[in-house]
């Protein structure tokens, strides 16, 4: 069983994403995207199953998406399970599947009352059918919260995504008779999974890998990179603070030429 936290103890503001300003005054991040890894490193080291560092990995998601409603972040976009997850070992994988209705059931009354709205990013088809259902119960009951947007990219592969975006788009333009002149980036956005949601502002990599692994190719052609060898089951409000500041510096930084 997940250990019982409170997940949020004071009552915020209400942030929306549908805001006209870029950013904040304090130029914090809008959209923020974490790649969580680490946790099966995590785990060996102490000698655990893999699996009991998924189970932690979730402690600090609950941390992260609360310190991310503190500071006003408008977006949250958590990558949870890759295209490429599935060629891991089949008790491991559905292990990790069972993690959403678990982690719905604990923390989703927390989540409405602190305005959260949760979306997915990702091919729900192949996921068990009780996972998919508890995410969709979470995605109906949080649809009109206007505060911090939290998506969970499940079954997320970009190229897939932008593959699937081509050929949604093409089919279209053949449909309405348009031509090749009117493929534009804005048209084709629309056709990707993160469609009406802006760019991500900051990626941040835990566990030490200094790649994207197929994570938000397109979205992330202007994003921050911060990378940390923290493993995801030790990250804590504390690192997720300092991401952010040393964005704030860096977008100064820009701002003062
Ligand atoms: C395991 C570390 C929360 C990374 C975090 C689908 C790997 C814990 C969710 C979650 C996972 C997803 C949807 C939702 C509510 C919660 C989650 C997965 C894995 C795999 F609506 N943590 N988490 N989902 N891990």
């Amino acid at each position: 069983m997940l250990k019982k936290i409170p997940f949020f103890n004071n009552k915020q503001s209400k942030a929306s994403i549908h805001n006209t300003e870029r950013y904040t005054e304090d130029n914090t991040p809008d959209h923020v995207a974490i790649i969580m890894d680490g946790n099966g490193r995590w785990a060996k080291k102490r000698g655990m199953p893999r699996v009991a560092g998924h189970k932690e990995g979730v402690s600090s998601v609950v941390k992260i998406v609360k310190a991310a409603v503190k500071c006003k972040v408008k977006v949250l976009t958590l990558y949870t399970f890759s295209t490429e997850n599935w060629k891991r070992p089949k008790p491991e994988i559905e292990f990790i599947l069972r993690l959403p209705k678990g982690f719905l059931h604990m923390y989703l009354p927390d989540l409405i009352s602190n305005n959260v709205r949760i979306e997915t990013i990702g091919d729900m088809e192949n996921l068990p059918a009780t996972t998919r259902e508890a995410i969709q119960y979470a995605i109906d009951h949080t649809q009109d919260n206007d505060g911090l947007q939290l998506n969970f990219a499940i079954n997320y592969g970009s190229r897939h995504e932008i593959l699937n975006a081509m050929k949604e788009m093409l089919t279209d333009i053949n449909d309405a008779g348009l031509s090749l002149d009117d493929v534009d980036e804005q048209r084709f956005s629309r056709y990707l999974y993160t469609a009406g949601i802006p760019d991500p502002d900051l990626l941040i990599r835990t566990g030490g890998e200094k790649r994207l692994s197929n994570f938000l190719l397109w979205q992330s052609a202007y994003t921050e990179f911060w990378f940390t060898d923290v493993l995801w089951p030790d990250f804590s409000e504390k690192e997720f603070l300092y991401a952010l500041e040393e964005f704030r510096q860096r977008r100064r930084r820009y701002g003062g030429i």
